[in-house]
């Protein structure tokens, strides 16, 4: 089981490798001021991971820079994510507002919608 995990796993990184879409073109002054909203952005994340993928593909394709934390190669990563959202389940986007309330948000899809929402950006095409 371990070996059928490892070999989809390989096959899910070169899946990424290779169809991993390009970003926007976007003004450079645009991208740092959607950078600076972004810096309270982290998702937790596995790279290995199917979810995981579909949402950084669609972080790339808007051009949104979030920082990524590996939740699987890095411990403290995980206890982060344990401590703060409740569950070792990946993808999780924490985001943290202004008011110092922090959300930490499961479930691919609604992360994914979230961000379009948030930073007004045209949905993908299914
Ligand atoms: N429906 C969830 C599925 C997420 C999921 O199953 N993630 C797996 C990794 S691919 C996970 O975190 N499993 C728990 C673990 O590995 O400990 C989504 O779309 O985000």
């Amino acid at each position: 089981m371990a070996v059928i995990r490892w070999i989809l796993g390989r096959i899910i990184l070169l899946v990424d490798f290779l169809y991993n879409p390009k970003g926007p073109n976007r003004d450079s002054q645009e991208q740092v001021n959607i950078d600076k909203q972004l810096a309270n952005y982290t998702l937790y994340q596995y790279a290995a991971c199917p979810f995981c993928v579909k949402v950084r593909w669609s972080m790339k394709r808007q051009g949104l820079n979030i920082e990524t934390r590996d939740a699987k190669r890095n411990q403290q990563f995980a206890d982060e994510l344990v401590s703060g959202g409740g569950q070792l389940k990946v993808p999780c986007l924490k985001i943290s507002e202004a008011n110092g309330n922090t959300t930490w948000m499961y479930e691919s899809s609604n992360i994914i919608d979230y961000l379009e929402q948030q930073f007004l950006l045209v949905p993908e095409a299914s």
